[in-house]
């Protein structure tokens, strides 16, 4: 009898694994990017005043997402986002965009440690640009070469400081020293409001804001070795958001686009976005941004 019950677990284990292969999106049916308009030149600043024509239809939050370790999607009271993500083709600079504000109760960055961060607050942003899945490892190497964790924390003088984007950017986790010429090559900056909000800081605002050229492969051999990856109209690419909360202690939730754990080490988890040129979604106007401005300053 034992055998028998052995065997049909052991069958499950494979239909299940059978149906999670294939790319996975939280909200079943994948996320969009929008083109920045050619008026639009979008700063790295932490700002978002830049993003007020994002077709808003395109927001993601917690609604299109799930939690990952406890399966127990926290109260928006506790932890909430809108995500925005865009792109721009070889006629400008080639690069993913994002820009994603966070609503926190309590704020929480005490880590030192790069690799640490994730144990904070602290926003995930899980890159496989050629879309082609599986593990981030090559041989000889941990991760970062058919997928990248890039990584935003908030940095803290005298604590957490990233060589990268203005201290805030890491590829993670324990990512070969020789790989990290790519974080050189992120813009990065996130702020808060209040400004200056730490550790046991109440209701905070965290904006995190980046641009990243994106690469087919990042090998250890450098830029010029690495295939640069073409942001293309139409295209679907591997990308994946997760976004740690933590308030009093280590993490207590974590929200992600991705259908269940593990894009942040094998892209066959990851999230899909689909390149959206302009003309496919709605520019906003001056007016619809600003009263846009107004519903989302409520949240
Ligand atoms: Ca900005
Ligand atoms: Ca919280
Ligand atoms: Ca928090």
């Amino acid at each position: 009898m034992g055998k028998k019950i052995i065997v049909l677990s052991g069958l499950l284990v494979l239909a299940l694994a059978g149906t999670s292969f294939g790319f996975g999106n939280a909200n079943g049916v994948g996320y969009f990017a929008l083109e920045v308009p050619p008026s639009v030149t979008i700063a790295i600043d932490g700002r978002g005043d830049d993003w007020t024509w994002f077709d808003p239809n395109f927001i993601y939050g917690p609604d299109a997402m799930i939690e990952i370790i406890t399966g127990q999607m926290p109260p928006k009271s506790d932890i909430d986002m809108a995500v925005m993500t865009a792109w721009t083709g070889t006629n400008r600079d080639n690069k993913l965009y994002g820009f994603v504000r966070v609503t926190d109760d309590t704020l929480h960055i005490a880590q030192t440690e790069m690799d640490n961060g994730w144990l904070d607050d602290d926003l995930e942003i899980i890159t496989d640009a050629d879309h082609s899945g599986g593990p981030f490892r090559a041989e000889g190497v941990v991760t970062g070469v058919n997928g990248q964790q890039f990584t935003m924390h908030l940095s803290t003088p005298g604590g957490y400081v990233s060589p990268y984007g203005n201290g805030t950017w890491w590829m993670r986790y324990q990512a070969p020293t020789e790989i990290h010429w790519v974080d050189a090559l992120a813009q990065a900056q996130a702020t808060t409001i209040p400004a200056g909000a730490t550790t046991g800081t109440a209701n905070v605002i965290v904006n995190y804001e980046f641009a990243i050229p994106l690469f087919d492969e990042v090998l250890l051999e450098g830029e010029a070795a690495s295939p640069r990856h073409n942001m293309t109209a139409g295209e679907v690419i591997g990308l994946t958001y997760q976004l740690n909360d933590a308030d009093i202690g280590d993490r207590s939730a974590q929200l992600a686009t991705a259908a269940e754990n593990g894009a942040a080490w094998d892209a066959t988890f990851s999230s899909e976005y689909t390149l959206l040129a302009v003309g496919e979604y709605d520019i906003q106007t001056a007016v619809e941004a600003s009263s846009w401005g107004k519903i989302k300053a409520t949240f």
